[in-house]
């Protein structure tokens, strides 16, 4: 079966702010209470859109969610019009309105576990929404994410997007970026590789800092998407690269086709891990592994440069894969020496890309971060909803978009503005127009 990968990326939403909001990731503890710049930040995102597209790949956009979740506010007993539940609860907790402030929606690799139609039983694609439960700001995405999942593949022939899983630490769940699929082509069965941080039920001792991945978790998508068992494979990160700083996997593997790159670090135990997916890929593809080791790249340096955040792409009419990397990682000496290393070679990644995506990359969000991978037979991609696709139209209107509706600058205590919640929700309310998405696709839109 033919069939193409398409980035879906989310759309940077206009509460873009730097809150230290994520235990664990060591960018956002860092970057805590900068001034951010959340024009500068869509419009970057924007541009590696662009660029994807314009290389002949698909690129999906997916719309942000909107900020502040005034609903989750209300729950928390808040209660009057719009501006007076914002004033009191910023008044009240300014702490909790930061957290239902932020446009972490943008991380689309965590929006969601997809299992391309190649893979499932049921022979459809298979879309998970992660409840992203570990993070306060996190767990409120699921919902609109849903809808927005909903939105860009209509067609149940074809697509089936399950609810997140149910709100509770054993099944904490953080999306595609523990998940990884390896495959002869897009559209032949490929082997789904899911790496999580911990063993809920286990009782074993805990990392440093949170592990947001349960193997619970994992198990249940993988059952709920009829994958078959003997081509899935379960995979422990390692305690060493969470308390490095990697609190997700993606921040330490990025895999496509036959290639997984990856650092030492990564797994629990990589020689278990590479001979399950050698085993897993039997009859199917040989898998290529491309190990970087701690001596060629420091765990904190493949960290902060944000290595392997990467998207990991066959660009069209290449033969070898093309890895797009952050600017962090054209900056720091060891990354850059690395791929500078990795294209002289003959191995499966023949070039770099740098692309820059630094106000993302504060909160430590790279590339790979940044983008839904979902892989689309003929049938399927011609069944989505084309208005989600980006073309040279609706990056112009996008981009007129931001320019028009935009901050160009955004500090914490700014987000207790109700006059900011106000251009927010217009903004979006003209972006469901642009992007065809009707007029109750927000909440806000519905009361
Ligand atoms: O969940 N940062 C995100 C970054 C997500 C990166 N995604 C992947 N690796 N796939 C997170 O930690 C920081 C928000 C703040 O501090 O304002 C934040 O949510």
């Amino acid at each position: 079966m033919l069939a193409r990968e398409a980035n879906y990326d989310g759309l940077i939403g206009p509460t873009h702010n730097y809150g230290g909001l994520s235990a664990g990731n060591l960018a956002s503890a860092k970057n805590k209470g900068l001034i951010a710049a959340p024009r500068a930040a869509a419009l970057q995102g924007l541009e590696k859109m662009k660029l994807m597209a314009d290389a002949g790949l698909v690129q999906g956009v997916l719309p942000p969610q909107a900020r502040p979740n005034l609903e989750e506010i209300r729950r928390m007993g808040f209660s009057g019009s719009d501006e007076n539940v914002l004033a009191s609860a910023w008044q009240a907790n300014p702490v909790l309105v930061r957290n239902m402030c932020s446009a972490s929606s943008m991380w689309a690799a965590n929006a969601a576990t997809v299992s391309p139609s190649a893979d499932c039983a049921d022979g459809r694609l298979h879309l998970t929404p992660a409840n992203l439960s570990t993070m306060l700001h996190r767990s409120i995405e699921h919902e609109q994410t849903g809808r927005a999942l909903q939105a860009a593949f209509p067609d149940e022939n074809h697509a089936v997007v399950h609810d997140a899983l149910p709100m509770q630490s054993t099944y904490a769940d953080e999306g595609a970026a523990n998940h990884v699929r390896l495959s002869a082509s897009q559209g032949a069965q490929g082997v789904e590789l899911f790496v999580y941080g911990r063993d809920a039920l286990s009782g074993q001792p805990i990392t440093k800092f949170p592990a947001r991945q349960t193997l619970q978790a994992s198990h249940i998508i993988a059952a709920r998407h009829g994958l078959g068992a003997s081509r899935t494979v379960f995979a422990k990160q390692s305690a060493k690269a969470i308390d490095a700083g990697a609190f997700h996997n993606d921040v330490v593997c990025v895999g496509t086709l036959q290639c997984l790159f990856y650092h030492e670090y990564a797994f629990a135990d990589t020689g278990q891990t590479l001979a399950h997916i050698s085993t897993a890929a039997e009859g199917l593809f040989e898998p290529q592994f491309v190990e970087v080791s701690n001596k060629d790249v420091p765990i904190k340096d493949a960290i902060s440069a944000y290595l392997f955040n990467s998207m990991l792409v066959q660009m069209p009419g290449d033969n070898r894969l093309t890895l797009v990397a952050p600017t962090e990682t054209h900056d720091n000496p060891y990354t850059k020496a690395y791929c500078d290393k990795l294209v002289a070679s003959n191995g499966p990644i023949g070039t770099v890309k740098y692309v820059d995506v630094r106000q993302s990359m504060r909160n430590g969000g790279g590339p790979a971060c940044l983008r839904l991978r979902v892989v689309l037979s003929e049938v399927e991609q011609v069944a989505a909803n084309q208005k989600m696709l980006l073309d040279e139209h609706l990056y112009a209107e996008l981009t007129a978009w931001v320019k028009k509706h935009y901050r160009t600058e955004l500090a914490p205590d700014d987000l207790g503005d109700p006059a900011l919640m106000g251009e927010s929700f217009t903004a979006l309310d003209v972006l469901t127009q642009i992007m065809g998405l009707g007029g109750d696709f927000y909440p806000f839109q519905r009361d």
